[in-house]
Protein backbone atom coordinates (compact mmCIF):
# COMPACT_ATOMS: atom_id res chain seq x y z
CA UNK A 1 0.00 0.00 0.00
CA UNK A 2 1.10 3.62 -0.97
CA UNK A 3 0.40 6.54 1.39
CA UNK A 4 0.32 9.95 -0.54
CA UNK A 5 -0.13 12.13 2.37
CA UNK A 6 0.34 16.06 1.08
CA UNK A 7 -0.03 16.66 -2.77
CA UNK A 8 0.10 19.95 -3.76
CA UNK A 9 -3.47 21.26 -3.85
CA UNK A 10 -5.04 21.92 -0.28
CA UNK A 11 -3.83 24.55 1.33
CA UNK A 12 -2.38 24.24 5.00
CA UNK A 13 -4.82 26.78 6.22
CA UNK A 14 -7.48 25.23 4.90
CA UNK A 15 -6.28 21.86 6.52
CA UNK A 16 -3.62 22.44 9.46
CA UNK A 17 -3.42 18.34 9.95
CA UNK A 18 -1.99 18.08 6.25
CA UNK A 19 1.53 16.96 6.60
CA UNK A 20 3.41 20.19 5.14
CA UNK A 21 7.03 20.40 7.45
CA UNK A 22 9.40 17.85 6.94
CA UNK A 23 9.32 17.03 10.33
CA UNK A 24 5.32 16.47 10.16
CA UNK A 25 6.02 14.32 6.95
CA UNK A 26 8.76 12.33 8.69
CA UNK A 27 6.42 11.97 11.91
CA UNK A 28 3.64 10.76 9.57
CA UNK A 29 5.21 7.99 7.30
CA UNK A 30 6.30 6.36 10.32
CA UNK A 31 2.80 6.30 11.85
CA UNK A 32 1.68 4.72 7.99
CA UNK A 33 4.09 2.16 7.91
CA UNK A 34 3.38 0.52 11.49
CA UNK A 35 -0.36 0.67 10.48
CA UNK A 36 1.08 -0.75 7.02
CA UNK A 37 1.87 1.35 4.36
CA UNK A 38 5.52 0.29 2.27
CA UNK A 39 5.70 3.15 -0.05
CA UNK A 40 5.20 7.19 0.05
CA UNK A 41 4.51 8.94 -2.67
CA UNK A 42 6.05 12.69 -1.74
CA UNK A 43 5.16 16.34 -2.29
CA UNK A 44 7.06 18.63 -0.18
CA UNK A 45 6.46 22.51 0.78
CA UNK A 46 8.66 25.37 1.29
CA UNK A 47 8.19 27.43 4.62
CA UNK A 48 5.26 29.15 3.74
CA UNK A 49 3.54 25.65 3.05
CA UNK A 50 3.51 26.25 -0.64
CA UNK A 51 4.44 23.51 -3.13
CA UNK A 52 7.90 23.58 -4.10
CA UNK A 53 10.23 21.11 -5.96
CA UNK A 54 13.43 22.72 -4.71
CA UNK A 55 16.11 20.42 -4.76
CA UNK A 56 18.19 20.63 -1.50
CA UNK A 57 14.74 20.08 0.72
CA UNK A 58 13.94 17.01 -1.75
CA UNK A 59 17.20 15.53 -1.18
CA UNK A 60 16.40 16.07 2.43
CA UNK A 61 13.40 14.76 2.46
CA UNK A 62 14.46 11.68 0.97
CA UNK A 63 17.24 11.20 3.58
CA UNK A 64 15.10 11.62 6.64
CA UNK A 65 12.51 9.31 5.03
CA UNK A 66 15.33 6.94 4.44
CA UNK A 67 17.13 7.42 7.75
CA UNK A 68 13.61 6.98 9.90
CA UNK A 69 11.25 4.66 7.52
CA UNK A 70 12.04 1.62 5.49
CA UNK A 71 9.22 2.89 3.17
CA UNK A 72 10.14 3.05 -0.70
CA UNK A 73 10.57 6.48 -0.94
CA UNK A 74 8.60 7.60 -4.44
CA UNK A 75 8.60 11.34 -5.35
CA UNK A 76 5.79 12.94 -7.25
CA UNK A 77 7.21 14.37 -10.98
CA UNK A 78 4.42 15.61 -11.15
CA UNK A 79 4.46 18.71 -8.73
CA UNK A 80 1.27 20.96 -8.77
CA UNK A 81 0.11 22.17 -12.41
CA UNK A 82 2.33 25.48 -12.10
CA UNK A 83 5.56 23.67 -11.93
CA UNK A 84 7.75 23.81 -15.25
CA UNK A 85 8.58 20.86 -16.63
CA UNK A 86 12.50 21.19 -16.53
CA UNK A 87 12.46 21.45 -12.97
CA UNK A 88 10.44 18.16 -12.65
CA UNK A 89 12.80 16.66 -14.52
CA UNK A 90 15.39 17.60 -11.95
CA UNK A 91 13.89 15.48 -9.13
CA UNK A 92 15.24 12.59 -9.90
CA UNK A 93 19.11 14.73 -8.29
CA UNK A 94 17.49 13.98 -5.53
CA UNK A 95 17.69 10.40 -5.32
CA UNK A 96 14.56 8.94 -4.71
CA UNK A 97 14.16 5.02 -4.78
CA UNK A 98 11.18 6.08 -7.18
CA UNK A 99 9.04 8.74 -8.94
CA UNK A 100 5.69 9.12 -10.37
CA UNK A 101 5.49 9.44 -14.49
CA UNK A 102 2.37 10.38 -15.59
CA UNK A 103 1.53 9.37 -19.07
CA UNK A 104 -0.41 12.41 -20.71
CA UNK A 105 -1.57 15.54 -20.28
CA UNK A 106 -5.05 16.27 -18.61
CA UNK A 107 -7.64 18.36 -17.41
CA UNK A 108 -7.13 18.96 -13.88
CA UNK A 109 -10.44 20.70 -12.31
CA UNK A 110 -9.69 24.47 -13.94
CA UNK A 111 -5.92 23.55 -14.97
CA UNK A 112 -4.08 21.46 -17.13
CA UNK A 113 -1.82 18.60 -15.88
CA UNK A 114 1.05 18.87 -18.25
CA UNK A 115 2.92 15.94 -19.34
CA UNK A 116 3.85 16.07 -23.17
CA UNK A 117 5.07 13.21 -24.87
CA UNK A 118 8.45 14.43 -25.12
CA UNK A 119 8.86 15.16 -21.52
CA UNK A 120 7.64 11.83 -20.86
CA UNK A 121 10.30 10.21 -22.76
CA UNK A 122 13.00 12.45 -21.02
CA UNK A 123 12.41 11.62 -17.81
CA UNK A 124 11.35 7.80 -18.68
CA UNK A 125 15.17 7.43 -19.91
CA UNK A 126 16.58 9.78 -17.34
CA UNK A 127 14.71 7.23 -14.91
CA UNK A 128 16.23 4.33 -16.59
CA UNK A 129 19.54 5.99 -16.61
CA UNK A 130 19.43 6.52 -12.91
CA UNK A 131 18.08 3.38 -11.61
CA UNK A 132 14.91 5.01 -10.26
CA UNK A 133 11.33 2.98 -10.41
CA UNK A 134 9.07 4.85 -11.86
CA UNK A 135 5.29 4.65 -11.07
CA UNK A 136 3.28 5.33 -13.96
CA UNK A 137 0.03 7.30 -13.55
CA UNK A 138 -2.70 6.70 -15.13
CA UNK A 139 -5.44 9.55 -15.34
CA UNK A 140 -7.18 8.44 -18.36
CA UNK A 141 -7.64 5.58 -20.62
CA UNK A 142 -5.77 6.48 -23.09
CA UNK A 143 -3.11 7.20 -21.04
CA UNK A 144 -2.79 3.31 -21.17
CA UNK A 145 -2.67 3.38 -24.77
CA UNK A 146 0.50 5.75 -24.18
CA UNK A 147 2.21 3.27 -21.85
CA UNK A 148 2.11 0.67 -24.04
CA UNK A 149 3.68 3.18 -26.75
CA UNK A 150 6.40 3.68 -24.15
CA UNK A 151 7.15 0.19 -23.66
CA UNK A 152 7.23 -0.72 -27.15
CA UNK A 153 9.66 2.24 -27.77
CA UNK A 154 11.82 2.36 -24.66
CA UNK A 155 11.58 -0.88 -23.24
CA UNK A 156 11.19 -1.97 -19.42
CA UNK A 157 11.74 0.09 -16.38
CA UNK A 158 14.65 0.15 -14.17
CA UNK A 159 14.25 -3.30 -12.34
CA UNK A 160 12.25 -4.54 -14.88
CA UNK A 161 9.18 -4.54 -13.22
CA UNK A 162 6.01 -2.41 -14.54
CA UNK A 163 4.45 -0.93 -11.91
CA UNK A 164 0.93 1.17 -12.78
CA UNK A 165 -0.79 3.66 -10.55
CA UNK A 166 -4.47 4.47 -11.60
CA UNK A 167 -5.40 7.98 -9.97
CA UNK A 168 -9.47 8.36 -10.83
CA UNK A 169 -11.87 11.19 -10.30
CA UNK A 170 -10.01 14.18 -10.91
CA UNK A 171 -12.37 16.04 -12.82
CA UNK A 172 -10.92 16.02 -17.00
CA UNK A 173 -9.72 12.32 -16.10
CA UNK A 174 -11.61 8.95 -15.91
CA UNK A 175 -14.07 8.72 -13.70
CA UNK A 176 -13.88 6.95 -10.01
CA UNK A 177 -15.95 3.81 -10.50
CA UNK A 178 -15.61 0.36 -10.44
CA UNK A 179 -17.03 0.04 -14.58
CA UNK A 180 -13.75 2.17 -15.41
CA UNK A 181 -11.20 0.60 -13.25
CA UNK A 182 -12.55 -2.52 -14.67
CA UNK A 183 -12.12 -1.51 -18.30
CA UNK A 184 -8.78 0.40 -17.54
CA UNK A 185 -7.29 -2.83 -16.02
CA UNK A 186 -8.78 -4.45 -19.01
CA UNK A 187 -6.38 -3.35 -21.40
CA UNK A 188 -3.33 -2.73 -19.22
CA UNK A 189 -0.35 -3.92 -21.44
CA UNK A 190 1.17 -7.70 -20.95
CA UNK A 191 4.15 -6.15 -19.10
CA UNK A 192 2.44 -4.60 -16.12
CA UNK A 193 3.32 -6.45 -13.18
CA UNK A 194 1.53 -5.00 -10.40
CA UNK A 195 -1.22 -1.88 -10.31
CA UNK A 196 -2.72 -0.15 -7.44
CA UNK A 197 -5.33 2.11 -7.84
CA UNK A 198 -7.01 5.84 -5.65
CA UNK A 199 -9.89 7.48 -6.33
CA UNK A 200 -10.02 10.93 -5.23
CA UNK A 201 -12.75 12.34 -3.33
CA UNK A 202 -16.27 10.48 -2.72
CA UNK A 203 -14.74 8.54 -5.56
CA UNK A 204 -12.29 7.01 -2.65
CA UNK A 205 -14.12 4.03 -1.15
CA UNK A 206 -15.98 2.61 -4.32
CA UNK A 207 -12.20 3.13 -5.90
CA UNK A 208 -10.49 0.94 -3.27
CA UNK A 209 -13.00 -1.69 -2.75
CA UNK A 210 -13.35 -2.44 -6.60
CA UNK A 211 -8.85 -2.64 -6.45
CA UNK A 212 -9.48 -4.98 -3.66
CA UNK A 213 -11.78 -7.31 -5.08
CA UNK A 214 -9.86 -7.18 -8.26
CA UNK A 215 -6.34 -8.11 -6.50
CA UNK A 216 -4.89 -4.19 -6.90
CA UNK A 217 -2.64 -2.47 -4.66
CA UNK A 218 -4.18 0.65 -2.67
CA UNK A 219 -2.71 4.19 -2.67
CA UNK A 220 -4.42 6.07 0.28
CA UNK A 221 -3.57 9.40 1.74
CA UNK A 222 -4.73 13.05 2.18
CA UNK A 223 -3.08 14.26 -1.35
CA UNK A 224 -6.51 12.09 -2.34
CA UNK A 225 -9.43 12.62 -0.35
CA UNK A 226 -9.87 14.88 3.28
CA UNK A 227 -12.91 13.11 4.42
CA UNK A 228 -13.68 9.58 5.92
CA UNK A 229 -17.40 10.23 5.86
CA UNK A 230 -19.38 13.32 4.65
CA UNK A 231 -18.55 15.67 7.23
CA UNK A 232 -15.99 13.90 8.98
CA UNK A 233 -12.43 15.35 8.07
CA UNK A 234 -9.55 13.16 8.21
CA UNK A 235 -7.30 13.96 11.02
CA UNK A 236 -4.21 12.29 10.24
CA UNK A 237 -3.02 9.73 6.62
CA UNK A 238 -2.91 7.48 9.64
CA UNK A 239 -6.41 7.24 9.82
CA UNK A 240 -6.71 6.18 5.60
CA UNK A 241 -4.42 3.62 6.33
CA UNK A 242 -6.01 1.68 8.93
CA UNK A 243 -9.41 1.74 7.43
CA UNK A 244 -7.69 0.30 3.92
CA UNK A 245 -6.26 -2.06 5.81
CA UNK A 246 -9.34 -3.09 7.42
CA UNK A 247 -11.13 -3.48 4.38
CA UNK A 248 -8.26 -5.41 2.66
CA UNK A 249 -8.89 -8.08 5.69
CA UNK A 250 -12.12 -8.21 4.83
CA UNK A 251 -11.25 -8.90 1.33
CA UNK A 252 -8.78 -11.47 2.72
CA UNK A 253 -6.13 -9.58 1.93
CA UNK A 254 -2.95 -8.82 3.58
CA UNK A 255 -0.37 -6.23 3.64
CA UNK A 256 2.96 -7.14 2.06
CA UNK A 257 5.58 -6.66 3.55
CA UNK A 258 8.47 -4.55 3.60
CA UNK A 259 11.19 -7.33 1.67
CA UNK A 260 8.04 -8.20 -0.66
CA UNK A 261 7.03 -4.64 -1.92
CA UNK A 262 10.36 -3.42 -2.64
CA UNK A 263 10.74 -6.85 -4.52
CA UNK A 264 7.50 -6.16 -6.41
CA UNK A 265 8.93 -3.12 -7.83
CA UNK A 266 12.25 -4.45 -8.85
CA UNK A 267 13.76 -3.06 -5.58
CA UNK A 268 16.19 -4.01 -3.14
CA UNK A 269 15.59 -2.89 0.52
N1 LIG B 1 -0.42 17.53 -8.30
C1 LIG B 1 -0.87 17.06 -9.57
C2 LIG B 1 -0.90 18.16 -10.56
C3 LIG B 1 2.10 13.26 -9.39
O1 LIG B 1 2.36 13.43 -8.21
O2 LIG B 1 2.92 12.80 -10.18
C4 LIG B 1 -0.02 15.97 -10.09
C5 LIG B 1 0.20 14.82 -9.23
C6 LIG B 1 0.76 13.62 -9.90
O3 LIG B 1 0.01 14.81 -8.03
ZN1 LIG C 1 1.08 13.35 -6.45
Amino acid sequence: MTVAPTGAETAKEDCPQLPTTLEELVATAVECEAAGARMIHVHIRDDDHAPTLDLGRLTDTVDALHEKTDLIVQLSTGGSVHDPLDQRLKVLDAGPDSCSLTMGTTNFGDDVFSNPWPFITELYQLTQERGVVPEFELFDLGHVASLQRLLGKYGLPAGGKVHVDFVMGVPGGMPGTSAALVAAVAALPDEVTSWSATGIGRSTLPVMLTSLAMGGHLRVGMEDVLTLAKGVPVEANRQLVERAVEAAAVAQRTPLSAEEAWALLGLKL
